[in-house]
């Protein structure tokens, strides 16, 4: 058996030792504890002697050289690797162009998440303006229109500004309105009459308008065409000459008469239970066989906006004007503006209430304008 004492500045350290050269088959064979003035003097205080028979401590060193051999092996590949290939000026080359790369990567983000900061802000600017447009009863058609202007037009600040938003918004819907004159008003040189025809596919308060127009008018003449009644008549309203007539040929031969007076003619083209191209066939007659005729299509209020919308495309070739009766009644104006959207017929004249003559009202677009924003 080999024996040896090992020393150690604590128990642990000394077999430590032990365990280190004589491997995990030493035997301890005695200890020793240094303390008081012997203890002070001496670097170890700890002295550890132990023993190992000599084939295990063979077998444990075999096994210490091949860990050894293991580690170095480990050890000499790393430093090849390192020395063969890249140097420390490559290292840091590639190291330099990563940091180029993140920082080019970092840009982008923050590009990116400023852009999408930014749609985001536009996003709830733009809902807040729909919100805005949407309480006064405007179209869906019409709120995009005008919110495609004010993204075009505006800035990112701007668009969160409500007033200059609401300012847009009313120049944009003032635009929309069409307004037309009436032929009825205008002075001829050579003091030939108007002719005014007026139409619509049902009651619509058309007959109170062409009374209240034609008030509107010195001297004028009623023709009333009525298609479904087969008696001629002649009579006065509010001090005008008012005539009845059933057929295109009866009416062509009254107006040719009537024209003679110099005085203008408004004609009330019923419509209601008649065919409609019927009544497109006199109007087009009408046209061609006579000069300064003018057409309007009666509407109103009362009926919906589609309705409304409906009719108009339908007659959009053949009519000049719209008349609406009934806005006395009707609760928001902005279904006008929703329907000139759609169909490019300019308001003539508004019936704003029952009485005849005088309640109406030449169109205009201040008028609508204030109704529908409170002006
Ligand atoms: N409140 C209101 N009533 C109206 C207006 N225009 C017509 N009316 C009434 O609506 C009803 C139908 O009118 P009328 O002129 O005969 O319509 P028509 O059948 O289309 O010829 C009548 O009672 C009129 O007094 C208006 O602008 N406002
Ligand atoms: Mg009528």
């Amino acid at each position: 058996m080999k024996q040896k004492t090992f020393e150690g500045n604590s128990l642990e350290e000394a077999l430590e030792s032990v365990r280190q050269h004589f491997g995990p088959d030493a035997v301890i064979l005695k200890t020793k504890n240094y303390t008081g003035l012997q203890g002070a003097l001496r670097k170890n205080k700890f002295e550890v002697t132990a023993g190992v028979y000599e084939e295990n401590l063979i077998n444990f060193s075999e096994q210490n050289r091949t860990v050894q051999s293991d580690e170095d092996e480990i050890l000499s590949g790393i430093s090849n690797e390192l020395s063969s290939s890249e140097s420390i000026e490559e290292v840091a080359e590639v190291v330099s162009e990563q940091e180029r790369r993140i920082n080019q990567l970092e840009m982008i983000v923050n590009k990116l998440q400023s852009e999408l900061r930014s749609s985001i802000e536009k996003k709830s600017a733009v809902y807040e303006i729909r919100k805005i447009l949407k309480s006064f009863d405007l179209s869906e058609q019409v709120i995009s229109h005008i919110v495609k202007k004010a993204n075009f037009e505006l800035s990112m600040e701007d668009l969160k500004n409500h007033e200059l938003v609401y300012n847009l918004a009313l120049r944009e819907v003032s635009q929309m309105i069409l307004i037309g004159e009436a032929k009825f008003f205008e002075k001829r040189s050579d003091n030939s009459c108007s002719i005014t025809i007026i139409c619509s596919p049902q009651s619509s308060g058309q007959t109170s308008m062409l009374s209240k127009m034609a008030q509107l008018s010195e001297g004028s003449q009623i023709i009333n065409f009525r298609f479904d009644e087969h008696n001629s008549f002649k009579t006065k309203m509010l001090g005008m000459d008012v005539e009845s007539v059933h057929t295109l040929h009866e009416l062509v031969a009254m107006i040719n008469q009537k024209r003679k007076n110099q005085r203008n003619i408004f004609i009330d083209l019923n419509g209601h239970s008649y065919p409609e191209d019927q009544t497109k066939k006199i109007i087009s007659s009408i046209k061609n066989n006579f000069s300064n005729v003018e057409v309007f299509l009666s509407l109103s209020a009362i009926h919906s906006e589609l309705y409304n919308t409906r009719i108009a495309q339908r007659y959009a070739s053949i009519v000049d004007g719209l008349v609406i009766s009934h806005l006395d009644v009707c609760l928001n104006l902005s279904a006008l503006i929703n329907l000139q959207f759609n169909v490019k017929l300019p308001y003539v004249f508004f019936g704003t209430g029952p009485v005849i003559p005088q309640d109406i009202e030449v169109a205009s677009r201040e008028s609508i304008i204030s109704e529908i924003f409170d002006l």
